[in-house]
C-alpha cells in the first residue's frame, strides 16, 4: 500500500485510553437489566441472555482466563474508526495473554457463513492503525437469520477453535449479534458474542451508548464541505444549494451539521413527523425563506435535508410501510416486465389513501420507493433523490408565485459515502480503540450478549468509563418485513433534547441572515481544542 505523508504521520498516533483501562482492570457487576419495552416478549425470546447485569471496568486485577481465539466481523455500512476497534481489540488480547489470537472474517457476516477469514497478526493490524475504512477485512450487510445459518457459524467457529466473536455493527447487526449469542447459549456452543456500536447515522445510542462510532468524523467531513459550499454561495451569491445528508432514519447528522455550520434551513425529520407536515407544507416553508432572502437581494442559501426524510412524512411513511409488506409478500411483482405494470400492480394493492399519494408522485420518485429493501428490510433511502424532488417542487411553487421577484437557481448535492471512510478524528480514534479494548475485556470476563460501551465521552478521555451493557436491554418489538421482531430500538432526534432546542432557538436568525460557520477540515495535529473536540451533539447532550 502506498501511503500518503498524512497517513504515515497518523499511523504513529497513540490513541488515548481511559485511565481505568491503562493497566490491569477489575470487573464490577451492577444491577440486573430489563428491556426498555415489551419486556415479557423479549424475555421469552431471549431466555438465556435476558436480565443480565450491567458491568463496568475499574483499575484492579482481572484474572486471565483461558486462551482466547477471537473472530471479528465488520457489519453494515463503513464508519470511520473500525480499524481502531480492531487494533484496540488486538492490543488488549495480546496484553492479556500473548498466545491469544485475533481472526478477521472477510466481507462481513458472509465470512462467518463461508468460513473465510484471515489471521490478524501484528504486521497487518499495524498497517491499518488510525486509518479510515473497513478494508482490513471488508464489510457486508448479510443477515444471518435462520437456524441452518446459525449452525454453520457454530461449525465454522468450532472448526477453527474460535471461542468468541466481536460483531461491529449498527442496530440491526447488533440485534443479530444478540440473536446469535442467545442461540449459542441455548446450544451450549461455548462461543461468546460481543457487539460494538458503529454507524455514522448516530442512531444507536441510549443511556449507555452515548454515541455510535463514526458519527463524529463523518459529521466533521460533511460540515467542512457544507462550510465550503456556504462560502462559495456567499461569494457568488447566485445559487441555492440543496444538500441531502446520509442518515437512513434519524436526523442526527443533519442536526449536528446544522449546529456546526448554521445553514439557512435544516430539515429535521422527527419534527416533520411530530407536526405531521406534508411534502407541500415543507416546500411552502422553504419557498418562504427563499422569498425573504430574495427581498434582501440574497438569492442564495443552503438547505440541509436528512436522507430519511421521506419515511417521516406521515402519508409517505404509511405508503412505505404498505409497500414493505407488499414487496415482502408478493414476489411476482419483480417479474412484471414494465414500470407501468409494476406501478399498476402496486396501486391495486394499496389502501385508498396510500394509492392516492402513490399516484401523485413523479415516476422516478415512485420507482425509488419500490427499490429492493436491504437484508434487514430497510428502504434504501440513500437512493431516493429527495433533494431533487424538493428543488423541482420549490421551483414550481416560486414560478407560480406572483409576489416572488427574485431568482431561484438551485444545485443539488448528496453527502454520504465521502464521510464514511475518512481517517478517524481524534475522538473516533480514541473512542474506537477504547471500545475494542473493552470488548477484549468482556470476552476475557466470560461475557456474552453484551455490547461494549464507553461513557462520559464529552469530557477528557482519561475520565471515560468502560463497561458492557446487555444487548437485550436495548430491545423492543417492531414490525419488520411484515412480522413483529425483537430489535434494538433506534434513537431518533429528541425534540426536547438540548441539541434540537439549541437549533430551534437559532434557526430563524440563520434563515434570513447569512450567519454561516466554516468549520474547515478535520485537524489531526495541533491544539487540543481544535483536534480533540467531540461533536456538538455530545457536548450539548451532556451539558449539565
Ligand atoms: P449502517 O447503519 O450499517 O452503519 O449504515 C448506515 C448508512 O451509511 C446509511 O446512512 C445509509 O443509508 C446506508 O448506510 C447506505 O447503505 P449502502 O452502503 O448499502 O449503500
Amino acid at each position: 500500500m502506498i501511503k500518503s505523508p498524512l497517513q504515515k504521520a497518523r499511523s504513529k498516533y497513540i490513541p488515548k485510553l481511559p485511565k481505568s483501562l491503562e493497566e490491569n482492570v477489575a470487573l464490577i457487576t451492577g444491577e440486573a437489566s430489563e428491556a426498555i419495552a415489551d419486556k415479557a416478549a423479549i424475555k421469552q425470546m431471549f431466555p438465556n441472555t435476558y436480565g443480565l447485569p450491567l458491568v463496568t471496568f475499574e483499575a484492579g486485577d482481572i484474572s486471565e482466563n483461558q486462551i482466547l481465539n477471537v473472530g471479528v466481523v465488520l457489519s453494515g455500512g463503513q464508519a470511520p474508526g473500525g480499524h481502531n476497534v480492531i487494533s484496540g481489540l488486538f492490543d488488549r488480547l495480546k496484553k492479556l495473554n500473548n498466545r491469544n489470537q485475533l481472526f478477521g472474517f472477510i466481507g462481513g457476516p458472509d465470512g462467518l457463513l463461508n468460513n473465510s477469514f484471515i489471521d490478524l497478526h501484528s504486521e497487518i493490524v499495524s498497517e491499518y492503525r488510525n486509518t479510515g475504512g473497513f478494508d482490513i477485512i471488508g464489510s457486508g450487510r448479510t443477515k444471518i437469520e435462520d437456524e441452518a445459518s446459525y449452525d454453520k457459524v457454530i461449525a465454522n467457529c468450532l472448526k477453527n477453535n474460535i471461542n468468541a466473536l466481536v460483531i461491529v455493527g449498527g442496530d440491526d447487526s447488533n440485534t443479530n449479534a444478540c440473536v446469535l449469542a442467545e442461540y449459542f447459549q441455548e446450544k451450549k456452543a461455548g462461543i461468546q458474542v460481543i457487539g460494538c456500536p458503529k454507524t455514522i447515522d448516530g442512531d444507536l445510542k441510549n443511556s449507555f451508548i452515548e454515541t455510535s462510532f463514526g458519527f463524529d468524523t463523518a459529521c466533521k467531513v460533511y460540515s467542512e464541505l457544507i462550510g465550503n459550499i456556504q462560502r462559495d454561495a456567499n461569494s457568488a451569491k447566485k445559487y441555492w444549494h440543496f444538500i441531502k445528508l446520509m442518515g437512513r432514519s434519524a436526523s442526527h447528522i443533519s442536526l449536528e451539521c446544522a449546529l456546526k455550520t448554521q445553514p439557512n434551513i435544516a430539515i429535521i425529520s422527527e419534527e416533520i413527523e411530530k407536526y405531521k407536515l406534508t411534502l407541500n407544507k415543507i416546500v411552502g416553508q422553504i419557498a418562504e425563506v427563499v422569498k425573504k432572502r430574495a427581498n434582501k437581494g440574497e438569492n442564495f442559501g443552503t438547505v440541509l435535508i436528512p436522507e430519511g426524510l421521506v419515511e417521516f412524512m406521515p402519508s409517505i411513511k404509511k405508503l412505505i410501510s404498505e409497500l414493505n409488506d407488499i414487496l415482502a409478500s408478493k414476489p411476482e411483482y419483480n417479474k412484471l416486465p414494465t414500470s407501468q405494470e409494476k406501478r399498476d400492480f402496486i396501486t391495486g394493492l394499496l389502501s385508498e389513501e396510500s394509492a392516492k399519494v402513490y399516484s401523485s408522485l413523479p415516476d422516478s420518485f415512485a420507482k425509488q420507493l419500490t427499490l429492493d429493501r436491504d437484508p434487514h428490510g430497510n428502504v434504501q433511502v440513500s437512493k431516493i433523490e429527495t433533494e431533487k424532488l424538493l428543488i423541482d417542487m420549490v421551483t414550481d411553487r416560486l414560478d407560480k408565485d406572483q409576489s416572488f421577484h427574485g431568482k431561484f437557481n438551485a444545485q443539488n448535492h448528496f453527502f454520504g459515502y465521502e464521510g464514511r471512510c475518512a481517517a478517524p478524528s481524534n475522538f473516533d480514534a480514541d473512542y474506537c480503540y477504547s471500545l475494542g479494548c473493552t470488548a477484549a475485556l468482556l470476552i476475557n470476563s466470560g461475557k456474552t450478549g453484551y455490547m461494549a460501551f464507553i461513557k462520559n465521552t464529552s469530557g477528557n478521555s482519561d475520565k471515560w468509563l468502560a463497561g458492557g451493557v446487555p444487548i437485550t436491554m436495548m430491545m423492543n418489538m417492531e414490525r419488520r418485513n411484515g412480522h413483529e421482531k425483537p430489535v434494538i430500538q433506534k434513537a431518533l432526534v429528541d425534540l426536547k433534547g438540548n441539541p434540537f432546542l439549541m437549533f430551534r432557538s437559532k434557526r430563524k436568525e440563520w434563515a434570513t441572515n447569512s450567519d454561516y460557520i466554516y468549520p474547515g477540515p478535520i485537524q489531526y495535529f495541533g491544539p487540543s481544542e481544535v483536534c480533540d473536540a467531540p461533536s456538538e451533539t455530545l457536548l450539548l447532550e451532556q451539558e449539565s
